[in-house]
């Protein structure tokens, strides 16, 4: 009985003008502009605190790979001034503090139901409102539903046979126990190596016994060159605030790294190649990628900065065998590259055996390790670092669905032909906007400086709506499949469509392929998202429900 009162004290009515999903990055800022202008909203976030990935991401090693000056928001001056980052790339600890830096500063928490997970959003076409339903069957209303549910935060954990036999710990590094995990005297096998095995494998081994790497596919990866930031490089970074945001909201991917040579990798002789990728190597971080400006379009200029990168494992890693099976063959760059800290060198360990699992595949786990076609071993702990279904796979976890009950899911089950407008909406989905969603700049960019730019740009476009009396906004059916070819066109004229990745849904199986991010710029995108709202909103029907009127 006391509960029950307890629990009706502290009932919040469900009714809102905007309801958001997510809390970290992305759902921190909307709910900050959303209540800025009056706009009732609350946040649901299936978490005990703010963070998103970066609540969930504790996995040894953990960092961003964007450098911390850009890495945060830009909306408020006030806060940029205000927090001081350690180093060139912040720890996932740093971040997690940063937003919850924020939280406290602009009082979210207060509008943010925590341990909440949404499992139903439906459109109801009679009251024009979205219905959304939680865990416990709480039952929800809102005019706008807007997701901030990140790219990468539906784990994928492979289907061994056995695992549930395993009798050591097993964890993936998305979700990663909040207490520290004890490596010291342990067997530990590692499976995968994107960026978050590249980033776990180096400090596993200094602790474990012995580390077992096991890898179906090499990353290209280049040094970080982490380190800690002077004062005096902050006091700059700080004066220059308005010109750091500024080129990044201009910028080709939301970062500052300049194009190093206007001209193909071609252009120069080899002699002089080398030079030119010695210097952004030694100077560390995602400018490599930026030596020449067409290394993601031209199959053999890709391959000069790909053999290079090839020339350093050989020069780093002692055991010749070990060094080619490291050595990637792909298109460098059309999977996530990956930036590290002492990743090669972690191979001339004594305690570090590398086993390729892509010629003898795992072919079970068992009670006391895995088995590949060819060998066993025995393991006290496995970790999967075997990444996500990116870009659809947050969304598809609530089982979203707009007019005649149509489901996001079925909506893009043909794959890419005809997913989005402008990444940030749906045809048959009223009043819904996704911050970052698939044929957005999103993943392949600097997500704050993106996340930024479609929380104003929705933000804005809610006032807009309010300020004329506009009760629906739907993208037009033909906008939708021109924004979905233009981005398959650009994407087209580059590498990334001739590699497999998460980027196109390689990567899970049965999932079906289909590029699902726009690669044509930040700024460019900017520009587009701009114009679309400055011509009152092209490419959407904005409807006014008392009049029964269409406006546009
Ligand atoms: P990634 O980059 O998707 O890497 C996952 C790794 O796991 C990759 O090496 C995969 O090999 C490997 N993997 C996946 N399934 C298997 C199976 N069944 N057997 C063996 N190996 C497997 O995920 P991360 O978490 O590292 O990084 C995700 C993003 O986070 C990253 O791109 C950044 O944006 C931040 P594969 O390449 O598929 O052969």
């Amino acid at each position: 009985m006391a509960s029950t009162q307890q629990k009706s004290q502290t009932i919040q009515p469900n009714d809102f003008d905007a309801v958001v999903i997510g809390a970290g990055f992305s759902g921190l800022y909307m709910l900050h502009r959303l209540r800025e202008a009056g706009f009732s909203t609350r946040v649901y976030e299936a978490a005990p605190d703010v963070g998103g990935i970066w609540f969930a991401n504790r996995y040894p090693g953990a960092r961003c790979d964007s450098e911390s000056i850009i890495y945060n928001y830009m909306f408020s001056e006030e806060l940029y001034q205000e927090w001081t980052w350690s180093s060139r790339y912040p720890e996932q600890k740093e971040i997690l503090s940063y937003l919850q830096y924020v939280a406290d500063k602009f009082e979210l928490r207060r509008d943010i139901q925590f341990n909440t997970r949404i499992m139903a959003a439906h459109y109801d076409e009679q009251t024009n409102r979205w219905k959304l339903q939680t865990e416990d069957g709480t039952r929800i209303t809102a005019k706008y539903f807007i997701t901030g549910v990140g790219n990468l935060s539906s784990s994928n954990i492979p289907k061994f046979t056995g695992l549930d036999s395993f009798e050591g710990a097993w964890y993936h590094t998305g979700h990663w126990p909040h207490e520290k995990v004890e490596f010291k005297g342990k067997r530990v096998g590692v499976i995968g190596t994107g960026s978050s095995g590249i980033q776990s494998i180096p400090v596993i081994a200094e602790e474990a016994d012995h580390l077992f790497v096991f890898q179906r596919t090499p990353g290209y990866s280049t040094p970080a060159k982490n380190h800690p930031y002077d004062p005096e490089f902050i006091r700059q970074t700080k004066a220059n605030y308005s010109e750091i945001k500024r080129q990044t909201r201009e910028s080709t991917a939301g970062y500052l790294h300049k194009l190093m040579n206007d001209r193909s990798a071609l252009e120069d002789d080899p002699d002089v190649r080398q030079r030119e990728y010695q210097k952004t190597w030694d100077r560390g971080g995602f400018g490599f990628g930026r030596t020449y400006n067409d290394l993601l379009l031209n199959p053999s200029s890709n391959e000069t900065a790909a053999e290079f990168i090839r020339s350093k494992i050989s020069e780093t890693v002692r055991d010749p065998k070990v060094a080619e099976l490291l050595k990637p063959t792909y298109y460098y760059a059309a999977k996530r590259p990956v930036l590290d800290t002492n990743y090669y060198e972690t191979y001339n360990r004594e305690n570090v055996t590398l086993v390729d699992v892509k010629s003898a595949p795992i072919a079970e786990i068992t009670p006391r390790g895995l088995k590949t076609t060819e060998a066993e071993y025995e393991l006290d702990i496995i970790v999967f670092a075997t990444g996500y279904d990116g870009m659809t796979g947050p969304l598809f976890k609530i089982d979203i669905r707009g007019r005649d009950g149509i489901s996001l899911k079925e909506k893009w089950a043909g794959g890419p032909e005809t997913r989005t407008y402008l990444g940030l909406t749906n045809a048959g989905f009223p009043n819904m906007f996704m911050i970052t969603g698939p044929e957005s700049p999103s993943a392949l960019s600097n997500l704050p400086v993106s996340i930024e730019q479609h929380v104003e740009w929705i933000g804005d476009c809610l006032e807009y709506l309010r300020e004329h009396g506009i009760e629906t906004i739907e993208a037009k059916a033909e906008a939708e499949e021109a924004w979905s070819k233009h981005c398959r066109e650009v994407a087209e004229s580059t590498l990334f469509t001739k590699t497999d990745s998460w980027y196109n849904g390689a990567n899970i199986e049965g999932k079906p392929r289909g590029f699902l991010i726009y690669v044509g710029g930040v700024g460019h995108y900017r520009k587009i998202c701009d114009e679309v709202a400055a011509k009152g909103y092209e490419g959407f029907t904005l409807l006014s429900l008392s009049s029964r009127e269409t406006i546009s």
